[in-house]
């Protein structure tokens, strides 16, 4: 997730340079896995080694919007970048990365 948006990133921020096709198939393979975490939380899994917050198990409400609101920026992130133009890019992507760093901050330890 990180290596995908991150690409995205590099081109909102200036970092790197705006390429359409590689921003269109980095953010469908950020929406396709913004779909893929969740399964993972079932419960029991909030023991072990990991990163995760009790905070996902005590308002699993809570995590569930947060993670529906990441899965909606993404595919307007992903509208975006497929409209081929850099500007557009860059309006979508803070908005989507506020959902990834509001999600961590609530429920992720650092
Ligand atoms: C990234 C990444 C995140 C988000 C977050 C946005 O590239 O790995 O977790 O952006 O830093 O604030």
């Amino acid at each position: 997730m990180a290596a995908h948006f991150g690409r995205l990133g590099a081109m909102a921020t200036g970092k790197a340079p705006f390429d359409a096709k590689v921003a269109a198939e980095n953010a469908d393979v950020v929406v396709y896995m913004s779909k893929l975490p969740w399964a993972a939380f079932v419960a029991g899994s909030d023991t072990g080694d990991t990163k995760a917050k009790p905070e996902i198990w005590k308002d699993p409400a809570k995590f569930k919007a947060a993670s529906e609101k990441m899965q909606a920026e993404v595919v307007k992130l992903a509208a975006a970048a497929k409209t081929g133009n850099a500007d557009n890019l860059k309006a979508a992507f803070g908005p989507a990365a506020e959902t990834c760093k509001g999600c961590h901050d609530d429920f992720r330890a650092k």
